[in-house]
């Protein structure tokens, strides 16, 4: 039953077809799919083939945008159905996508999950520069930086908050995290990030071990 419904989930999102990805969507979450098992089996694979198309030259941006479009819809509808924590005590996190870089599906995905799993989040959105992340953080008392990255030539932002953070004496009292497709556990400890987390629910994870929650 279920991998009908991600067969056909990913399929509304290389089609970048809007309604029926909302409406497979929704009838995933009320035949009681559980909402990370719908994002990660059906719509991630179909935005992940979407990108395959598009590395390849067989299929172009104004389609690669219309399937980022159900995408974002979609992600959205899915957060909102996400079981919350009510207790707020696992920390508290000042997120964004780098400079220069305007993929945030991802990034809505692991806050929205750390959201659930009681942390405190400040979302700072899309193409934000190092100098702001710090500042933010600074404001919102964070506890942990996490940055994400979709393209091989934003990356070295994530190196750029480490340096910064280190010239500024501010490595002890900001854990860093890092994610994005192209990023690796071993582009992290090359750059000496804390963690990086491979997806949403080890992002959690990795959040929590930082803090040595249990
Ligand atoms: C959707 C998409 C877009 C959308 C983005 C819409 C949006 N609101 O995000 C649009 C159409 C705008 C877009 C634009 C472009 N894109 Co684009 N895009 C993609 C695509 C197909 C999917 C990305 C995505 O959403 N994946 C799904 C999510 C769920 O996965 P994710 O982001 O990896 O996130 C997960 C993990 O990485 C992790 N994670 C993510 N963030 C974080 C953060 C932290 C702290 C942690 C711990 C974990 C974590 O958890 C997430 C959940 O599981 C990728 C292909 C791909 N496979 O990545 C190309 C891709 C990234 N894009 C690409 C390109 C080239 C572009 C453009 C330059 C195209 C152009 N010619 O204009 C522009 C760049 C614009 C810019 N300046 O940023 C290339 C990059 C190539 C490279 N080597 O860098 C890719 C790889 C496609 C390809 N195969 O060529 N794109």
């Amino acid at each position: 039953m279920s991998a009908e419904i991600y067969e056909s989930a990913i399929e509304t999102i290389v089609h970048g077809d809007v309604d029926k990805a909302i409406e497979v969507a929704t009838r995933g979450l009320g035949e009681g799919i559980d909402p990370i098992d719908l994002i990660n089996n059906g719509f991630i694979p179909g935005i992940n083939k979407v990108g395959d198309l598009f590395g390849s030259g067989r299929l172009f941006l104004p389609e690669l945008v219309m399937s980022a479009n159900a995408m974002e819809r979609v992600t959205e509808l899915i957060n909102e159905s996400l079981p919350s924590d009510q207790e707020q005590t696992h920390g508290r996190l000042v997120i964004a996508t780098v400079e220069g870089d305007v993929h945030d599906i991802g990034k809505t995905i692991v806050v929205s999950l750390l959201k659930a799993n009681g942390f405190e989040v400040n979302d700072l959105g899309r193409d934000v520069s190092v100098e702001r992340l710090i500042e933010e953080a600074d404001k919102f008392d964070a506890n942990i930086i996490g940055t994400s990255a979709l393209l091989t030539t934003t990356m070295g932002a994530q190196k750029q908050l480490e340096e910064e953070l280190k010239a500024a004496d501010l490595k002890d009292r900001f854990k860093t995290m890092v994610g994005g497709a192209p990023v690796t556990q071993r582009w992290a400890k090359r750059i000496g990030a804390d963690a990086f987390a491979e997806d949403a629910i080890e992002a959690v994870k990795k959040a929590k071990a930082l803090l040595e929650i249990a």
